[in-house]
């Protein structure tokens, strides 16, 4: 009863006179033995550029202390129904303190962490008078996990479904200017069927009568809030709306193209007498100009850079992820400057067949991580503290990729993995998916149109992975995963697409779909645990067997054991230090036979850090299969990888080795 309360309520009663309107399109009937799936058309993202200040516009952050409540779990719409928004919501019920950026799970001491359903933001901010001038404001959420409804001054403004990526809404007509403002978010972490990721909800009973229980079959733990941070920020009444950029290498690399198209919005962009055109130009690090264009009129063109520095991942040349900055200019057809927007530009080519996967023409051997966005106190919230140091542990391992397991990161963190020239696997929300069906589609379509709007530009983006451990053993795997596969495809031809799958070779039906195969193994820990004499040869049959399945490169996503830190045992134990270093070092022995083979282009831990998970007996503390631990400290296995990793890129990309990568231990031994 309660569940169908829940999910009439956020169907039809909140949004009831809904605000978006379905986007009906072309239908194509797709046929399966147990499914029958039609590709239907999913909504259209518009806009959404990161924020930034330019001579044009202004960005100020709505991130700090906000008022929360949490709503009562048996009773979940009833801040809806009695009109919380429509005063502070401190009228309403007594409230909390809570950071933003933030998960809310972990930062009170009662029992918050497990709370399912709603929870309620609000706070207040100015808006400065000069805002009021003949412009555009913009609300705009790095994300809200999972289901979020916004109002301004208790007017709705915005409803987004789907963590980890952004949304906005322009507000421009519901502020008061030169006045005082209070913004109302609700937040709901509810998992089910239909969501992306999935989960389930369920009544049971427990001491006091009957409670709300939400369970998921991935392991990490459902952290919810404002996880990113929150922007308003202005544009001009006619702006740039829409950035693409996409580049290409001359066959020796001396000369690089980046082709650019800008769409604009506004009433100048309608007005039939107004020509606009934009004014791009490439600056390099140094701040020089090195190409200009002017665009032609649908907003286009290609701007050239002779001699070139290409973007190039770390470790594969002396100065890797280089940078170009855009600007983009739009001018009216008396060369009225409109609107500026800059973004960072990397030059780089990518190509794929059966057999490798090549970056600038020279082929890539992935060495990296899965990961998570996780740690103490703030879950998933954005920290920069914490992305920096990551970043600084995944250079000092010698790492060159890592894989967005199992979601969309941060917008900060693609940017500063293509400033680092750290290649990411970027992965929809989209993990552990089964039954399978046309609304659950239509979702896990719309995660990979908001991901790929949101990240297409960047150069450090090098594959799209549209699911982790999908269950691709049911029939209806077959159909559903070729529709993910092309509508992707649809959506970018210059990434390859990838999914890390879990179950038997035999078994799978989504490989078909894909251009790169990602596999995940656990052997000695979920299959024969402990058993350290049984990895090699399981590791090289298995990527064999993938290969001549589908004939196509082969990557392992995720091994490893789970380790507690400072536990040792010789001979080695599961769970013992000793233990992760022996399964690392039998996985490497594998990986060397099949590099030999030419099509296995890449090898990533199961994970980068320890990090929280679902309560159950298997997780102490949590997933503890870390290299590093949750607070980002090495376990002893780090340092055998380390020494892995930049012996790869010294083999294959002739990098050199850091200075203190071998501990200096008798003259006989070097
Ligand atoms: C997997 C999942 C990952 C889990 C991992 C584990 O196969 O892809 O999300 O955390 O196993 O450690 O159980």
């Amino acid at each position: 009863m309660h569940l169908r309360i829940r999910l009439t309520c956020r169907k039809y009663e909140i949004w009831a006179l809904s605000f978006f309107s379905l986007v009906t399109g072309l239908y194509v009937l797709h046929f399966s033995i147990a499914l029958i799936l039609v590709n239907k058309e999913v909504p259209q993202t518009r806009g959404m550029l990161y924020p930034r200040e330019s001579e044009t516009r202004e960005v100020r952050s709505l991130d700090g202390i906000w008022n929360f409540v949490r709503s009562d779990q048996a009773n979940p719409t009833q801040g809806v129904r009695d009109e919380w928004y429509a005063k502070e919501l401190s009228k309403s019920r007594p409230t909390i303190p809570m950071p933003v950026p933030a998960s809310y799970n972990d930062i009170t001491t009662d029992n918050l962490r497990d709370h399912v359903g709603t929870v309620w933001y609000d706070r207040k901010f100015f808006v400065p008078r000069s805002w009021s001038k003949d412009q555009r404001i913009w609300l705009r959420f790095g994300s809200v996990h999972y289901e979020a409804y916004v109002w301004i001054n208790g007017q709705k403004v915005v409803k987004h479904e789907m963590g980890h990526l952004p949304f906005e809404a322009e507000v421009t007509d519901f502020l008061n200017y030169g006045a005082e403002n209070r913004i109302t978010v609700m937040c709901d972490n509810a998992l089910i069927q239909t969501t992306v990721p999935q989960g389930r909800i369920t009544e049971v009973p427990n001491d006091g009568g009957m409670t709300i229980v939400q369970s998921y079959t991935f392991d990490f733990f459902n952290y919810a809030g404002i996880h990113r941070s929150v922007h308003l920020y202005t544009t001009p009444r006619t702006f740039i709306e829409e950035v693409e950029v996409t580049t290409n290498l001359s066959k020796d690399a001396t000369v690089g193209e980046v082709f650019y198209s800008v769409s604009v919005n506004g009433s100048a962009a309608n007005e039939a007498d107004n020509v606009l055109h934009i004014q791009a130009n490439l600056y390099d690090k140094e701040g020089i100009l090195v190409a200009n264009a002017t665009s032609d009129q649908k907003l286009g063109g290609k701007l050239q850079v002779n001699p070139v520095k290409p973007w190039w991942p770390y470790l594969m040349h002396s100065e890797p992820g280089y940078l170009y900055q855009l600007e983009i200019k739009l001018l009216a057809t008396n060369d009225e400057l409109l609107d500026v927007y800059r973004l960072k530009v990397g030059i780089r080519t990518l190509s794929w067949n059966s057999q490798q996967f090549l970056i600038n023409g020279k082929p890539v051997y992935f060495r990296g991580f899965g990961r998570h966005e996780d740690s103490d106190i703030r879950g998933k919230g954005l920290d920069n503290a914490l992305m920096v140091r990551d970043f600084n542990l995944l250079k000092w391992i010698g790492a060159n990729a890592y894989r967005t397991s199992h979601y969309p990161y941060s917008e900060e963190s693609m940017q500063f993995a293509d400033e680092h020239g750290i290649m990411i696997i970027d992965e929809c929300p989209s993990v552990d998916t089964e039954n399978f069906s046309q609304e659950l589609l239509g979702k896990h379509k719309s995660s990979l149109e908001q991901l790929i709007h949101r990240d297409r530009n960047h150069p450090s983006v090098v594959m799209w992975s549209i699911a982790n451990e999908p269950r691709t053993g049911s029939v209806s795997a077959d159909s559903y995963f070729e529709l993910v596969a092309n509508f992707t495809r649809s959506l970018d031809k210059t990434r390859p697409i990838t999914a890390a799958i879990a179950v038997p070779n035999t078994q799978d039906k989504a490989g078909r779909s894909l251009d790169i195969i990602s596999f995940n193994r656990y052997n000695a820990w979920y299959s024969n645990a402990g058993r350290l004499d049984m990895i090699t040869q399981n590791v090289i049959d298995e990527a064999i067997a993938w290969n001549k399945r589908y004939n196509k490169p082969i990557i392992m996503s995720e091994y490893g054991a789970d380790t507690l830190e400072g536990l040792h045992m010789q001979p080695a134990y599961v769970w013992s230090e000793e233990f992760q270093t022996e399964v690392f070092s039998r996985h490497f022995k594998a990986f060397d036979e099949l590099r030999k083979k030419g099509w296995f282009i890449g090898e990533f831990v199961w994970n980068f850090a320890d990090f929280k998970t679902a309560q159950t007996y298997t997780r102490v503390g949590g997933n503890k299969k870390g290299v590093f631990t949750r607070a980002r400290q090495p376990k002893a296995a780090a340092h055998l990888l380390r020494k892995r990793y930049f012996a790869l890129g010294r083999d294959l990309d002739q990098c050199s080795f850091p200075d203190d990568l071998f501990t200096y231990i008798a003259d006989l031994i070097s």
